[in-house]
């Protein structure tokens, strides 16, 4: 009685892990305009968050071969050549840094490089930035800048604030596409084994383990 309770609790769990939500973005990238609106779309990039894990993957045409820094700026206004962007998104006020320092903008992301060939492909994760709570990033702007971040390890002025990435080449603000909700599957279940493991808490875990997905079958 008390492993099938046992098998019955871990089935739980595996319907819990099996089932998440992910939330979907979307920012298409302008080119910036000097003084004024921008008119032309130069790439778009998806947003994908699952949990705390957010991706990005999309591209821009016609920017200079090279590194560019690539942030989340706290403003979702895109005028006067990318300016209106405002600063780096800092909700908790710390300093300008790498991706994966832990003192850093939220909108710290890095760099994006740039082949010789312009076309630039946008790959990027993040645990920092997301699109879900307090401090979503949904409404605000995506910023290419000129020159490389120097990941707040330069000798300017600029570098603990901005990178000292230059100005503003291209932004796009970031919407909320679609929220998907993720479900546990059934399909390609491996067979029921012939043995069934006993005796120690261990192999008991095995056998919860074979049968979950087996109860996960017969009560969806
Ligand atoms: C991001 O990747 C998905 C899946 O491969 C693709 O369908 C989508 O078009 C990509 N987004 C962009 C902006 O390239
Ligand atoms: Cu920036
Ligand atoms: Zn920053």
């Amino acid at each position: 009685m008390s492993d099938l309770r046992h098998v019955f609790a871990f089935s739980l769990i595996a319907v819990a892990l099996a089932t998440s939500e992910v939330i979907r973005g979307r920012a298409y990238i302008f080119k910036a305009v000097p003084n004024g609106l921008p008119s032309q779309i130069v790439g778009s990039i998806d947003f994908e968050q699952t949990g705390s894990f957010l991706k990005l993957n999309g591209s821009i045409l016609g920017l200079a071969p090279g590194q560019h820094g690539f942030h989340i700026h706290e403003k979702g206004d895109i005028g006067n050549g990318c300016l209106a962007a405002g600063a780096h998104y800092n909700p908790h006020k710390l300093t300008h840094g790498a991706p994966d320092d832990s003192n850093r903008h939220v909108g710290d992301l890095g760099n994006i490089e740039t082949p010789p060939d312009g076309f630039t492909p946008i790959s990027v994760s993040d645990s920092l930035a997301s699109l879900t709570g307090p401090y979503s990033i949904v409404g605000r702007s995506v910023v290419v800048h000129e020159k490389i971040d120097d990941l707040g390890r330069g000798t300017s002025d600029l570098s603990k604030t901005t990178g000292d990435a230059g100005g503003r080449l291209a932004c796009g603000i970031i919407g909320a596409v679609e929220e998907v909700t993720v479900e546990a599957t059934t399909a390609g279940l491996p067979p029921l084994p012939l043995e069934l493991p006993q005796g120690s808490g261990a192999s008991k875990l095995a056998s919860c383990l074979i049968f979950a997905p087996v109860l996960l079958r017969n009560f969806l």
